[in-house]
This record gives structure tokens, C-alpha cells and sequence, in this order.
């Protein structure tokens, strides 16, 4: 062997003398910093609605949708403690709001997406339009628009919250406003964008303005029935089961830019062959029970629990009665980076 024969003394005395410089030996991280294969540093985790409810309630007496602004418990990744992130690039939160409340108007850059877990009859203003929304109904709220919440309805709701908010963080892109009254001035009717933009055509001479969809209530009656016309239509995905993508009609993308949404059917009795990918990801139980192992760990879960997939991780599901499942993750980012990748073993 050439070369120095420095030792780790001399080695350890050049990189403090280098670090009041700001600089740092690479050698030392280069394997980190490149790794063979994702290497995350968050976990697989999950939390169990009937454990998760009675503090979602609790919360209720402790502080007004008003005076909290949004009255949300994060779910965080346990691995990334006071982060409030459930990935390095996604936040969620499950959110309440009781009768008579109003979470009020604001803006921000960053997008929402709401998936509908339990209850019926609020309603989300976007943009002057207000949408009543319904247990497995996927409603988005695009980056820089003014949205407010209410309940009309005679029972509590409670929605997951996903939102881009660790992405745009590193990218230092966050803006924020509130709005001058708790509740937007509503310009158009119910119904409008639905009319305009959900049936398989568009306004005849309308351009989209941005990547974002028109849509902004993506219905689970809709959706269920598609589930259900494609699993009469052939044999499941060994990977997958029956798995469709949310999608903006005049793009052929994802409805929100930064975070892409599904939903898929497991047939009863059906056992999903072993999965990867890169795009770590957050599930909802929409319906049915099951198992999924998560790596080398195994989750049990049923209607309304959550939990999260990291990158790269092994999933394999197994519904124990035919189940649907709602998640979402940062998939069409790394699309667009040319980043995203998967690993179906064969299948
Ligand atoms: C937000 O605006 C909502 O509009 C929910 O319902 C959760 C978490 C962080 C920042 C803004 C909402 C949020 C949020």
C-alpha cells in the first residue's frame, strides 16, 4: 500500500482545524450521503381510531375550532419526535370540527388535501365555493387559495389532514394569510366545479391556469363504484388488488401537484404479492379489516385506522374481508424528478 499513513489522532486534529473554516472532510460521509438504497430515517407506524377518537374528542372541550384555527391532532412520525412531520416531505393530522363551528378563512402556499373519516354534512369553502363533504370523500385545497371549514350537520366530523408542509419548508416557499372575515363570501353555488369540470368535459374555451385540478370534491360514491366495476372487469394486481388513481381531467396528473392520492380494493382472502417504492406513503382505512407487513413488522387494521409505509420499505397487505384503502404520498414529485422508482419482485 501507498499513500499517507496519517492516523486517526492527525485525521481528527485536520478536521477540527477545517470545521472553524465551515468545512468538512467528505470522505468521512460519503456513504451516507449517497447510499446503496434508501436508507429513511423515519419508521413505519400506525394509530388505531378507537384509541385515537377519544382524544380527538377530548380536544373538543379543550379549545374552539375558532380560537385554534384548525383543531387537528398531528400524526407524527415517532422517529421524528417535534418535527410534526409523518415523512421528511409529508405532514398529517386528523382533524375535528363539531356542530355550529367554524374553522376560519385563510391561505397558505402550501396544499391540502382532506380525506372524510368519519361523520357527514360540513362543508369546505375553496375559492368562493363550498363543498359538503361525506365519509370517504377526497377534497383538495390547492396552494395559495382561501379556504374555510363549518358544520352545519347535526354530528361531529373528522377528516385526515394531508399537507405538503415539510417539502415546502425546505424549500423555504411557505406564505401565509388570513382572511378578513371567519367565513369567505360564497360567489357560486354548490355544485358548480362538479358541473364544470366532473363529468368528462370541461368549459369550452377554459384553460387550466395552473397544475392543480378544477375539482375539488372528489366523491367516494364515484369512487366506490369504479372500485367496484374494475374488480367485476378482471382478475386483481398482484401487487396492488384493484388500485386507481385520483386524477385532474385536464392534465392527466395528480389533483394536487405535490402529493399524489389512491384508492384500492383488496379482495377478501387476497394476499398482496411483496411491494416497494420510493414515494414513503400514508394509508386510510376506508373499509374492511386486515394485516399489512411493514418491513419486518406487522400492523393490524380496520375501517378509519391510519398508518404509514416508509421508502422503500416491503409492504405486503392482507385483508382479512374485502377492505378499500385511501393513501396518499409525495409520488408525483419524484415523477416529475425523475426520482420515483418501485420494486414489484417480479410481478
Ligand atoms: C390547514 O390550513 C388546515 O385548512 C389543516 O384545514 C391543517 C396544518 C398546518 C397548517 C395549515 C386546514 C393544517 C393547516
Amino acid at each position: 500500500m501507498t499513500g499517507p499513513t496519517t492516523g486517526n489522532n492527525a485525521r481528527r486534529d485536520f478536521y477540527e482545524r477545517i470545521g472553524t473554516l465551515s468545512m468538512a472532510p467528505l470522505w468521512e460521509s460519503l456513504h451516507q450521503l449517497v447510499p446503496p438504497a434508501p436508507a429513511p430515517k423515519y419508521q413505519a407506524a400506525s394509530w388505531d381510531y378507537d384509541k385515537v377518537r377519544p382524544f380527538l374528542m377530548e380536544s373538543g372541550s379543550l379549545i374552539t375550532a375558532k380560537e385554534a384555527v384548525r383543531r387537528v391532532l398531528i400524526l407524527e412520525n415517532p422517529a421524528m419526535p417535534g418535527s410534526a412531520c409523518i415523512t421528511p416531505t409529508l405532514y398529517a393530522g386528523l382533524q375535528l370540527i363539531l356542530p355550529g363551528e367554524v374553522a376560519p378563512s385563510h391561505r397558505h402556499t402550501q396544499s391540502a388535501l382532506r380525506f372524510i373519516v368519519e361523520g357527514e354534512g360540513a362543508y369546505t369553502a375553496v375559492d368562493g365555493e363550498r363543498t359538503i363533504m361525506r365519509e370517504g370523500d377526497f377534497v383538495i385545497t390547492p396552494t395559495w387559495t382561501w379556504h374555510d371549514h363549518g358544520n352545519d350537520s347535526s354530528r361531529p366530523m373528522v377528516w385526515l389532514d394531508g399537507l405538503d408542509i415539510p417539502l415546502v419548508a425546505m424549500f423555504n416557499a411557505g406564505f401565509a394569510e388570513a382572511g378578513a372575515e371567519d367565513e369567505q363570501e360564497v360567489t357560486a353555488p354548490e355544485g358548480t366545479s362538479d358541473a364544470k369540470y366532473a363529468s368528462g368535459l370541461l368549459p369550452v374555451d377554459w384553460k387550466p391556469a395552473k397544475q392543480t385540478s378544477p375539482i375539488f370534491n372528489y366523491p367516494y360514491s364515484r369512487t366506490r363504484e369504479a372500485l367496484a366495476g374494475l374488480a367485476k372487469a378482471g382478475p386483481p394486481d398482484a401487487c396492488h388488488g384493484y388500485k386507481l388513481r385520483y386524477v385532474n381531467p385536464a392534465s392527466g396528473g395528480a389533483p394536487i401537484a405535490t402529493m399524489g392520492t389512491f384508492m384500492q380494493l383488496l379482495p377478501k382472502g387476497f394476499e398482496s404479492a411483496p411491494y416497494r417504492s420510493t414515494d414513503g406513503t400514508v394509508f386510510s382505512i376506508v373499509e374492511g379489516e386486515g394485516e399489512s407487513t411493514i418491513g419486518d413488522k406487522v400492523f393490524a387494521w380496520k375501517k378509519r385506522d391510519h398508518f404509514v409505509v416508509p421508502s422503500w420499505a416491503k409492504v405486503v397487505h392482507r385483508p382479512a374481508s374485502e377492505s378499500v384503502l385511501f393513501s396518499f404520498s409525495d409520488r408525483p414529485v419524484q415523477e416529475r424528478l425523475d426520482l420515483w422508482r418501485e420494486d414489484r419482485g417480479g410481478r
